[in-house]
């Protein structure tokens, strides 16, 4: 009988632990359904997106194990989407333990490891430290290695 997954998520500056999850959830089941959180729910979350809904809405789509994406527009959806599109799995990192145990009366729920050493938030951390950088100390770098290419032909 044809499973059907669903995960929530804001998904912005997609990375390679997001990629590893959809690939998870899609080897959990036949269909996966992926609800990206909308900027005005983020800001709820207290979370400044980067990337706008659009588009990381339209990263999300394009991603070969997903095959649905709908709005996360409030924590309440959850109850009713797995009702609307008949969801079989509830599944999520781990960071959410616990959090979202009231769906095991309408689906399973899944935690799942999640992957190591990547994370928006530390994307965003090396951006603005690689922005923090004096311009004049950036093109000093950028003439030093252009020198040594030259030495290196
Ligand atoms: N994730 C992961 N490994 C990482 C980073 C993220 O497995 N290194 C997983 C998270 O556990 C989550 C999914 O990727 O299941 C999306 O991560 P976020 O975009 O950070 O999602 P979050 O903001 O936690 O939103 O209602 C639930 C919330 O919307 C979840």
């Amino acid at each position: 009988m044809a499973k059907t997954v669903i995960t929530y998520g804001t998904f912005d500056m997609f990375h390679i632990g997001h990629l590893n999850l959809l690939k998870r959830l899609s080897e959990m089941g036949d269909q996966v359904i992926v609800a990206v959180s909308t900027d005005e729910f983020n800001e709820g979350k207290g979370k400044k997106t980067l990337i706008p809904y659009e588009q990381r809405a339209a990263i999300v789509e394009s991603v070969k194990y997903v095959d649905k994406v709908i709005p996360e527009e409030t924590w309440e959806q959850k109850l009713t989407d797995v009702k609307k599109y008949n969801i079989d799995i509830f599944a999520i990192g781990k960071d959410w333990e616990g959090k979202f145990d009231f769906l095991k009366d309408l689906c399973e729920v899944v935690y799942l490891e999640r992957t190591s050493n990547i994370s928006t938030t530390e994307l965003k951390r090396s951006l603005t430290r690689f922005l923090s950088i004096p311009h004049k100390d950036l093109m000093k770098a950028f003439e030093a290695l252009e020198m040594l290419r030259r030495d290196l032909e």
